[in-house]
């Protein structure tokens, strides 16, 4: 078909999505009940904004392979055109932003109508489709998805999002990694949520990205504008509109055709060819013409997009209208503006649509329906069907290798385990994709790089290693190596993960993603985190070094709020082993639970909702500890899965229960030590997974509310035998909060030990002393909460 016959199908269609999108907000404001009396704005202007340049993309110029993210308000414009292809419905539309109705804000996982990715954050889908082009990039050098053409990650970009700072740090990766195959398309409105933006900002824009090697495509007029400029005074015309200001240009499209000829004629009407050129036009062309910026300009929007030949990446600046073709187009307070209801009526009848009859498909369009189907079902965007992929599970071997050493750290081990899978000829070794932002090498993960080498399109040799000069460390970069180096900017190993974590889904071929950083700066890149999760990506996330236990390496590094983070954050399993034995165990279920898409219904040992599978964050530390020699029996090791067992079992009149979590082992291994002739039948709690025992917990109590008395979860199993009158004291190097509601399993007396401060330098002796998570104050913790004879270990604390 060529260009030229698309564009009635395409006017019709645009029209269509138009009205569409404005009547599910509208309708979603007036026509349903509203308990909450909340008004849905924020929508139709966004949206109206972005109609033509998505009727062209989704209608004409996206391929079967193309991945899209679109800008979170233009929500119902997509899901007007999955309507239009018949993968929405209407009682969805109807019930949009309602319960299980369709999303405010384009959700992979919560929406039904084939969503590439989630967007809401702003800034993070944009992002998000940079990394998903590396994602793809990797997946094709690796010699998979070979039945797949490359294809383009495209966003759908809001010029106010331009401000968020993470869009540039992809950027800066993105040049580092040879990016392509990606496009995105800026809205430059003009207008952000507040306000109209700031004069000029399109050339700043243009600067970034031609210093970033993407080719710059600036589309500001339309061809209607175009001709006009041919006309006599049409240079005239040019002139004047690259002069106007945002906000002058703004409020005459507002205003209208009066307006606009009211303006031109005052500061260009000359009596000679300009007036001419007006008074060529009546109020309705007039406006018309002022509005047909690039991005409303079908014919030269398929052209811009169509002419482009290459797989450098390409930024559109598509100059639009916010609430193109609305009575709200151009004002300034439009973000969150609704039409009236008499407004509304104006637009019903202009635009054809008969009471009743709102969201009937193709009702007020002028093509024969059949005409308009037949062309639907055969837009290249169409071609193959539902978008999602799927990826059969790589198996998972019944162990990992458990490294042995008499003294260890995780961190530690975690590096030896990857060796052992780096140099195992194994699925699932060469599914493994590692990643960090410059701390590779400190999170252990060398001994992985130098085995299965740096990722990159082009072979680069390690001239360290050429020029024979010594080094722990060989960085050869290849098209087969498995480890992605990134820049320290954190934001961008998220997004990263996310894009990696979502291959099976979006190019049919599973990976298994390993992240690491320090673990205090997961927080730099939490949003980012939070927005992986919500896609449903797949991922393991390695913080390490954590908490005060990295004591000299400096206070600012410390993080004391990454286990309560690990906690709340949904998606995400989050694991602080103390052991290297258990670190293997829990990877080992971390590489399953990665690959599972089961229904969420309860796994009715731990209550847990297991069979969905989810991403894995595993707390480590650097702090070498004696490691136990122990057999992993099936049972310890589904409680280490489950997040806690009995180090030592507390007898049947225990007075005292120490909890502990990760690196203060040693603590309360020696606390229980010190207690033993003080207090009878003492129970040391070793604790995997907080998140996990507590989620379980929750997960349980609810059942029983909800009628199944005998939901029992794992750590109601294991406190369920203590005696009324024991206590617990539980202690971590994290947030106390993390533990502290072990107590209220069973009703039991505690003390939450733990740290609430950070920043203070000094040995991991002074630093526990100092916080009181050293075993002297487990003791006197206990002493204070299980009272009984003074504990003659205990000695005086001082400060
Ligand atoms: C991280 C984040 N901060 C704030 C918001 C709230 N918000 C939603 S849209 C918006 C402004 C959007 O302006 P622009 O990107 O220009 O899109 P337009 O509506 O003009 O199309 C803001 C501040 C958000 N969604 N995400
Ligand atoms: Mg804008």
């Amino acid at each position: 078909m060529t260009g030229d016959a698309r564009l009635p199908f395409l006017a019709e269609l645009e029209r269509k999505l138009l009205w569409l999108s404005t009547w599910t907000i509208h309708h979603a404001n007036h026509e349903r009940a509203h308990d909450d009396g909340l008004k849905i704005g924020g929508h139709q202007a966004s949206s109206a904004s972005l109609a033509t340049i998505m009727t062209a993309l989704y209608f004409a110029v996206l391929r079967p392979e193309d991945r899209v993210a679109v800008k979170p308000h233009a929500s119902p414009i997509f899901h007007a055109i999955q309507y239009l292809f018949g993968r929405q419905t209407r009682e969805n539309l109807a019930n949009f932003r309602g319960y299980h109705g369709a999303q405010s804000y384009p959700s992979r996982t919560k929406d039904v109508d084939d969503v590439d990715f989630s967007t809401g954050s702003v800034g993070l889908g944009v992002a998000q489709t940079l990394f998903a082009s590396l994602a793809q990039d990797y997946v094709k050098a690796h010699g998979w998805a070979k039945d797949r053409g490359m294809g383009r990650m495209v966003a759908l970009v809001g010029d106010a999002e331009m401000d968020e700072g993470n869009i540039f740090e992809a950027l800066l990766e993105g040049w580092k990694q040879g990016l392509r195959n990606c496009w995105w398309i800026i809205d430059y409105n003009r207008q952000s949520l507040d306000a109209v933006i700031r004069e000029g900002l399109f050339a700043r824009f243009e600067a970034l990205f031609s210093a970033f090697g993407w080719q710059v495509v600036t589309l500001k007029y339309g061809s209607l504008q175009q001709a006009a400029f041919r006309e006599p005074g049409g240079e005239a015309l040019r002139d004047w509109i690259d002069h106007c200001p945002n906000q002058l240009y703004s409020a005459l499209t507002f205003q209208g055709g009066g307006a606009w000829r009211k303006r031109l004629q005052d500061d260009i009407g000359d009596q000679g060819p300009v007036t001419a050129l007006l008074e060529r036009r009546s109020d309705e062309a007039l406006a018309q013409l002022m509005s047909n910026l690039g991005g409303h300009d079908l014919p030269g929007l398929l052209e811009a997009f169509e002419q482009i030949d290459h797989d450098r990446p390409v930024v559109f600046i598509a100059y639009t209208i916010k609430g193109f073709g609305l009575p709200l187009a151009g004002h300034k307070d439009n973000h969150a503006g609704l039409l009236t209801l008499t407004q509304m009526e104006g637009y019903r009848t202009a635009a054809g649509i008969r009471p009743g009859h709102e969201w009937d498909r193709f009702e007020g369009l002028s093509m024969a329906p059949g005409a308009l189907e037949e062309f639907l079902a055969a837009v290249p965007f169409n071609r193959r069907g539902a978008r999602r992929s799927a990826a059969a599970a790589v198996a998972v071997p019944v162990d990992l290798p458990v490294p042995r050493q008499a003294s260890m750290s995780t961190q530690q081990g975690f590096g030896l385990i990857l060796n052992e899978l780096a140099r195992a000829d194994s699925a699932l070794s060469d599914r493994i994709v590692t990643t960090s932002p410059d701390v590779t090498v400190s999170t252990n993960l060398g001994p992985w790089v130098n085995r299965r080498g740096l990722f990159a399109r082009q072979e680069m040799k390690d001239l360290f290693k050429a020029e024979r000069i010594p080094s722990t460390f060989t960085w050869d970069y290849s098209p087969r190596g498995q480890h992605m180096e990134l820049g320290i900017a954190e934001m961008n190993l998220f997004i990263l993960l996310s894009a990696l974590g979502l291959s099976h889904s979006l190019f049919g071929e599973r990976l298994l993603p390993i992240g690491t950083l320090y673990d205090p700066f997961i927080a730099r890149g939490l949003d980012a985190l939070n927005y992986a999760c919500y896609q449903d990506a797949r991922f393991i996330l390695i913080g390490t070094p954590s908490g005060v236990t990295l004591a000299p390496e400096g206070g600012a590094h410390q993080s004391i709020g990454t286990p309560l983070i690990g906690m709340a954050q949904d998606g995400l399993a989050a694991f602080e082993p103390a052991f290297v034995d258990e670190l293997a165990v829990i990877l080992r279920f971390a590489f399953d639970y990665l690959q599972r898409t089961g229904e969420s219904e309860p796994n009715e040992h731990t209550w847990l909702r297991d069979e969905t599978g989810g991403s894995v964050y595993l707390r480590l530390s650097t702090r070498a500890l004696e490691q136990p020699r122990r057999e992993i029996t099936a049972e310890l090791g589904s409680d280490i899965v489950d997040g806690a067992y009995w180090l030592r079992k507390p007898g049947p009149n225990a007075e005292v229960v120490v909890a502990y979590a990760g690196a203060v082992a040693p603590e309360a291994i020696e606390a229980v030590g010190l207690m033993a002739e003080d207090r009878r039948d003492v129970g040391l709690l070793a604790v995997t997974s907080a998140d996990r025992l507590n989620a379980g917990w929750t997960a349980a109590q609810r059942a029983r509310e909800r009628g199944r008395a005998k939901a029992r979860s794992h750590i109601e199993r294991l406190l369920g035998d203590l005696p009324a009158h024991c206590g617990i004291v539980t202690v971590l190097d994290g947030h106390p909060a993390t533990l502290a509601w072990l107590g209220a399993v069973a009703g039991h007396r505690t003390r939450s030990l733990g740290v609430e401060h950070f920043g203070q330098t000094g040995s991991i002796q002074d630093l526990y002393r100092h916080f009181g998570i050293d075993s002297q104050g487990i003791v006197a913790a206990a002493e204070m909460i299980a009272p009984g004879a003074p504990i003659r270990h205990l000695r005086a604390v001082g400060d």
